[in-house]
Formats: C-alpha cells, sequence, structure tokens
C-alpha cells in the first residue's frame, strides 16, 4: 500500500515537474516573442486579394516577411492557410 502511494507521489510529482519545465520553457519564449505574438494579424489580413495564399508581397509589411521561407514549408513561394496557421499556432 505504502509503496503504491509513493509511486503514485512520484508519478504525480514527475508530472508537476515537467509541467513546470513547460511553463519556464513556454514563459521563456513568450518573453521572447511577446511583441511578435501581439503583432501577429489573421490570414486574412495579410491575403490582401484572398485568394487563399499569401504572396511575398502580400507578406512584406508583416512580421510574415521575415520569416516567410519559414513559413512557406513547401517552398512553394506562397503561404497557404494551413501553412500561416502553422506558424502562428
Ligand atoms: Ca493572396
Ligand atoms: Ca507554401
Amino acid at each position: 500500500m505504502k509503496f503504491g502511494k509513493t509511486a503514485i507521489t512520484g508519478t504525480i510529482t514527475a508530472a508537476l515537474a515537467s509541467l513546470a519545465l513547460c511553463g519556464a520553457a513556454f514563459a521563456g519564449g513568450e518573453g521572447e516573442e511577446k511583441h511578435e505574438m501581439a503583432e501577429k494579424p489573421a490570414f486574412e489580413e495579410i491575403d490582401t486579394n484572398l485568394d487563399g495564399a499569401i504572396t511575398k508581397a502580400e507578406a512584406r509589411d508583416t512580421w510574415l516577411a521575415a520569416e516567410f521561407e519559414n513559413v512557406d514549408s513547401d517552398g512553394n513561394g506562397r503561404v497557404s492557410r494551413s501553412e500561416y496557421e502553422e506558424a502562428i499556432s
């Protein structure tokens, strides 16, 4: 019985520890990207001609300009909605 309880406590402790670790990592990332996070507009706001993809020209005045190649994960020169949502999520 005692062993069982210890094991459960150990599991919870481990879970809490990893949660705290995640939290710390997240907080750290948030600190660095806070400005960027707040600035990221909806897909529709960048896809100004509403053809369902963001071109480099459309991205030019947004945060996406610097990240275009990274966000365009299939490298076709256009950022689709799914590529964009992947990037901002
Ligand atoms: Ca477009
Ligand atoms: Ca693409």
